[in-house]
């Protein structure tokens, strides 16, 4: 990082109310919206500190966004609370600016905040193990569970539409419409497979007109990457709260299989390595159950292997979208990144429509463990 860099983010950082001297600041993590900082403290005792330039663009409203997950983890550490637990190691504390605000502007009109570190913990782009995958099953089942108890009401629906397939469909069809990129040509297949399935991703909205699906409030980012694992890969905290909002529970489900089920990274290139590791299917959906079974409803249950299909259907909806706009929203590390990003989880769609008999009985078997 230049000096310069350095400089600017320390300013930023001395506004919160951090307890020591900053000695060292680095890039962190692999999200591909808000830019986040490392900072380490002079006394290793007094832990570190993330600091968080927020995708303004992405998230008009920071103001209600800071508000959710403000009311949210302060939830859950009261449950962590009376479970006997030390709640700060199991959910995200805000670190507020030295006058008490949850987030701060600079001159140039960025919004900043902090969170501490979880010292110890571990996160995952790939998931190795069953127990890894168990584990991130537990911790979504769990904040699921926890959230029940919190008054969906009082959060902004922050990105309002965010799992709707009509809406991000729309958005798509609007983007090859305007070609802004000329990039429609080489992607016509692409679009071919995605239109030929749009009935059948519906499947998730239509039971929600139909109100067989109860409203609650869900993470709507469950990539296994949001779940820190301690030393032992078991749960430590659920992270990435920006979109905590109300929701349907299979999109969380189908979201973490997305990226527990596919044996290589979401960008692969190479589509031979896009397969499915059932195993780790298997474990997720075990943790997920043992935690949410005793909320969950029938209808709600069968919601979930619509979403198992479907958010990696969106997934691909939301990448073509990006690269035939020219590439506007998700951060690109190489021209044609949204791309390979894209053709991975329409490759994930092929892979989980080819073993769907296998899967659902597996999820079956996982109802009854
Ligand atoms: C974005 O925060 P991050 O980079 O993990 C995106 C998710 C996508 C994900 C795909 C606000 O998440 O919805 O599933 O990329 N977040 C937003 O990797 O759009
Ligand atoms: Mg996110």
């Amino acid at each position: 990082m230049s000096s310069l860099v350095f400089e600017e983010v320390k300013r930023v950082a001395d506004i919160f109310n951090i307890n020591g001297n900053i000695v060292d600041i680095s890039r962190f993590g692999s999200g591909h919206i808000n830019d986040t900082f490392k900072l380490v403290l002079d006394d290793e005792a007094k832990g570190s500190y993330l600091l968080q330039k927020i995708n303004h663009n992405i998230f008009p409203n920071v103001e209600g966004l800071m508000n959710n997950i403000d009311l949210v983890t302060t939830h859950l550490k009261s449950i962590f609370v009376q479970e006997g637990l030390d709640a700060n190691k199991h959910t995200l504390t805000i670190i507020p600016t030295k006058s008490g605000a949850l987030y701060s502007t600079d001159e140039k009109g960025n919004y900043w905040r902090v969170f501490t570190l979880l010292e110890g913990t571990k996160s995952y782009d790939i998931v190795e193990t069953p127990k890894q995958s168990y584990s991130g099953g537990q911790a979504f089942g769990k904040f699921q569970k926890q959230l029940a108890s919190l008054d969906a009401n009082k959060l902004v629906e922050i990105l309002p539409n965010f799992h709707n397939i009509d809406f991000r469909l729309s958005n798509l069809k609007k983007a090859i419409a305007e070609n802004k990129a000329n990039r429609i040509a080489e992607v016509q297949d692409i679009i071919d497979f995605i239109v030929e399935r749009e009935e059948r991703m519906r499947r998730i909205i239509k039971m929600a007109q139909r109100n067989e699906l109860p409203l609650r409030i869900t993470h709507n980012d469950t990539k296994f990457n949001n779940v820190l694992l301690d030393h032992e890969d078991n749960v430590q905290c659920v992270i990435d709260l920006d979109t905590v909002m109300p929701g349907f529970i299979a999109y969380d489900f189908g979201d973490a299989i997305r990226t527990i089920i596919n044996a290589a990274a979401e960008d692969e290139k190479d589509l031979d390595k896009v397969v499915l590791n059932t195993p780790l299917f298997k474990a997720y959906a075990e943790g997920y159950l043992s935690e949410a079974k005793d909320f969950l409803t029938e209808k709600e249950i069968e919601s979930l292997w619509c979403g198992v299909l479907l958010l990696p259907y969106m997934q691909a909806v939301r990448f073509l979208t990006d690269y035939i706009d020219g590439d506007l929203y998700y951060k690109i590390h190489y021209p044609d990144h949204n791309l390979v990003r894209t053709k991975t989880q329409i490759k994930l769609v092929q892979e989980l429509e080819y073993a769907e008999e296998e899967l659902l009985s597996i999820l079956d078997n996982a109802l009854v463990a």
